[in-house]
C-alpha cells in the first residue's frame, strides 16, 4: 500500500475510535487496552513502545507497520506478532493476535475485531456472555459456600478422629508397658517352673533312656536272630554260604516282576558277590533283603504322609532304622520301569555300618508320673500357657499401635478434611465396568459381565501439581498385559456430596477419576481471576 493511503487510513482509524475525546477523556487508538491508553498520548509524534523509533502520531493504525515491536498498529493486522485488545465491555477483555483483525471471523464478543468488514455478521454478545458468566460464578460461589460449610464439618470430624487416635495411642502405649511387665513376670515364672520341672523329670528321663536302650538292644538281637534264621532257610545246600542260585529260587527277589529272578537281580541282594557267608549276610545283605520279604509277607505297607511329614519321618526313621524305605522311592523306581522297591539308595545314603540288619524304630511310651511330679508338670504347663497368652496380648497391642501410628502419620488434607473418607468406598458404573474408589486404600475395576475385581492401584500420595490436595495417586495396581502396572489419578472437585462422577482411561491402564466431595471446596476468591473486573 502507498504511504499516502496509509496515512489517510490512519486518520480514519485513529479518529474513528477517538469518540472518548468527545467525552473529555484521552483518546484511545483502536486495539489498545484502557490500561495502556497513557502509552499513546495524543500529539504530533508517537514513540514506538520499545523506544526505537519516533513516527507521526497519525501513522498509528495506518495499516503500515512502522515500529519493530508492532506497537504502532494495535488495531490492524499490519504488524506481525501484533496484539489487538478487545475491550469486550460487559464481559472479559481479551488480547488476540492482530492477524485476526478483519479476517471475517468474530474473535471478540464486542465484534470490535471485525470493524473493517462492511457486512460482518459479528454482533456484540458481551452482555449476554457476561450475564451467563456472572450467573455461573454466582452458582459456583453458592456451591463453594455450602461446600465450605460442609468441609468445615468434615475437618472438625477429622480433627476429632485425630484427637481420639492420639488419646488411644497414649492409652495403648501405657497398656503396652503393662503388658510387657506382665510378659517379663510370666517369663520368669515359666523359667522357674521349668527349672523345677527339669529337675523332677531328670529321674524319669534316665529311666526312659534306659528303657529305650534296652529295647534297642533287644530289637537288634531279634533282628540278628531273624537274619540268622533267614540265612539258614536260604542256605538250602547248607554249605554255610548263600549263593546266587539260592536267591534265584525265591520270587521275593524278582524286582522287575517279570516272573524270574535274574542273576543280576540276585547279585544285587548279595552285595554284588557270587556268594556271602553269614557275617556278610547279616551285616550287609540283610538290610536289603528284609524289606522285600516284609513286602511279600504283607507286613510292610508304605505309610501315607504329606510331604512335610515324610521329611520329618524320613529324618527320624533314617536316624534309627537303617532298613526304612521311603515310600516315594517306590514311585521313582516305578517311573523307571521297575516293579518294586529298590532299597539300594537307602542303603547308600544310610551307609553299610549296620551289623544288625533291618531294625525298626524304638519308641517308649510316656511314663506314669507320680502325683507330685505330675503337679510340677501341670504347673510348668500352666506357666508356659500364661506366657504365651501374655505374649499374644503384647503382640495385639503392638499391632494396634502400628496401625494407629500409620493413620496418625497419614496426610488427610490441610485440615484433616479428607480423614472421614477412609474406610468408605464409592462406585461408578460405565457401560463395561464398575469402578470403585476407596480413599486412602485402593481404586479398582470390575467387569459388569462378571469376573474378578482388578486393582487399579493402592493409595500412594497426594499428587496435585499446583495445589497438592487437588489430586490423589493410586499406584502399583495389577500389571497390564505386556505393559506397566495399572495406576489411577483422582481429580477432586468441589461437590455437596462424596461421589465419583466420571472415570476414563486416557492411556492404556492409566485411569482418571473425577471425585466430588465437599472436602475439595475452596473459597473462590482464592482462585486467580482475569484482569476483567474493571471492564465488566
Ligand atoms: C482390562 C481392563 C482395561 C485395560 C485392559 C488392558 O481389559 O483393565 O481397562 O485396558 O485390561 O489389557
Amino acid at each position: 500500500m502507498q504511504r499516502s493511503f496509509h496515512f489517510a487510513f490512519g486518520i480514519l482509524c485513529v479518529l474513528s475510535l477517538s469518540n472518548n475525546s468527545a467525552l473529555g477523556t484521552i483518546p484511545r487508538p483502536r486495539g489498545v487496552a484502557i490500561s495502556k491508553t497513557s502509552l499513546y498520548p495524543p500529539g504530533e509524534h508517537f514513540v514506538c513502545l520499545n523506544g526505537l523509533k519516533t513516527i507521526n502520531y497519525l501513522q498509528i493504525n495506518d495499516d503500515f507497520c512502522d515500529c519493530s515491536d508492532g506497537s504502532d498498529e494495535p488495531g490492524t493486522s499490519a504488524c506481525p506478532d501484533g496484539k489487538f485488545h478487545c475491550t469486550n465491555a460487559g464481559f472479559r477483555p481479551k488480547n488476540i493476535p492482530s492477524s485476526r483483525v478483519n479476517d471475517g471471523i468474530c474473535d471478540c464478543c464486542d465484534a470490535s475485531d471485525e470493524y473493517g468488514i462492511p457486512d460482518s455478521k459479528c454482533v456484540n454478545t458481551c452482555l449476554e456472555l457476561g450475564k451467563e458468566e456472572r450467573q455461573l460464578k454466582k452458582s459456583r460461589e453458592e456451591l463453594a459456600k455450602r461446600g465450605i460449610a460442609l468441609k468445615a464439618e468434615l475437618s472438625s470430624k477429622g480433627k476429632t478422629m485425630r484427637d481420639e487416635r492420639d488419646v488411644r495411642l497414649a492409652e495403648l502405649q501405657n497398656r503396652k508397658q503393662e503388658a510387657d511387665n506382665i510378659r517379663i513376670e510370666k517369663e520368669n515364672i515359666k523359667k522357674r517352673a521349668e527349672g523345677v520341672e527339669n529337675e523332677a523329670l531328670q529321674v524319669y528321663k534316665e529311666i526312659q533312656e534306659n528303657e529305650k536302650q534296652e529295647k534297642t538292644q533287644q530289637h537288634a538281637y531279634d533282628n540278628t536272630n531273624e537274619a540268622t534264621d533267614t540265612f539258614i532257610k536260604f542256605d538250602s545246600n547248607q554249605d554255610g554260604f548263600i549263593e546266587i542260585a539260592e536267591l534265584q529260587s525265591r520270587a521275593s527277589f524278582d524286582k522287575d516282576r517279570n516272573g524270574e529272578v535274574s542273576e543280576e537281580e540276585a547279585r544285587l541282594f548279595l552285595d554284588e558277590k557270587d556268594r556271602v557267608d553269614i557275617d556278610h549276610f547279616i551285616s550287609i545283605c540283610w538290610s536289603r533283603i528284609k524289606p522285600y520279604l516284609m513286602l511279600d509277607a504283607g507286613l510292610f505297607k508304605p505309610p501315607q504322609f504329606d510331604a512335610e511329614e515324610v521329611d520329618d519321618q524320613h529324618q527320624q526313621e533314617t536316624d534309627t532304622d537303617p532298613s526304612y524305605i521311603e515310600p516315594s522311592h517306590a514311585d521313582e523306581h516305578e517311573d523307571e520301569g521297575e516293579a518294586g522297591y529298590d532299597p539300594e539308595e537307602e542303603e547308600e545314603e544310610e551307609g553299610e555300618e549296620t551289623g544288625e540288619g533291618a531294625a525298626e524304630e524304638v519308641t517308649t511310651s510316656a511314663p506314669n508320673y507320680d502325683p507330685e511330679t505330675q503337679k510340677i508338670i501341670d504347673e510348668a504347663n500352666a506357666a508356659r500357657n500364661e506366657l504365651s497368652e501374655a505374649e499374644r496380648q503384647l503382640r495385639e497391642i503392638e499391632q494396634e499401635i502400628r496401625e494407629i501410628e500409620e493413620q496418625i502419620n497419614k496426610d488427610y488434607g490441610a485440615s484433616d478434611e479428607f480423614a472421614s473418607l477412609e474406610g468408605q468406598c464409592f462406585a461408578y458404573e460405565d457401560r463395561e465396568y464398575v469402578y470403585k474408589l476407596c480413599p486412602f486404600d485402593r481404586a479398582s475395576q470390575q467387569p459388569k459381565s462378571g469376573g474378578s475385581e482388578t486393582r487399579l492401584g493402592s493409595w500412594d500420595r497426594w499428587s496435585g501439581s499446583e495445589y497438592k490436595y487437588s489430586h490423589m495417586l493410586y499406584s502399583n495396581g495389577a500389571s497390564c498385559w505386556n505393559g506397566p502396572q495399572r495406576s489411577a489419578v483422582i481429580q477432586l472437585e468441589c461437590g455437596l456430596e462424596h461421589k465419583v462422577t466420571g472415570v476414563s482411561e486416557p492411556n492404556r491402564c492409566e485411569y482418571h477419576y473425577v471425585f466430588e466431595t465437599p472436602a475439595a471446596c475452596e473459597n473462590p476468591n482464592n482462585s486467580s481471576d482475569d484482569d476483567m473486573h474493571d471492564e465488566l
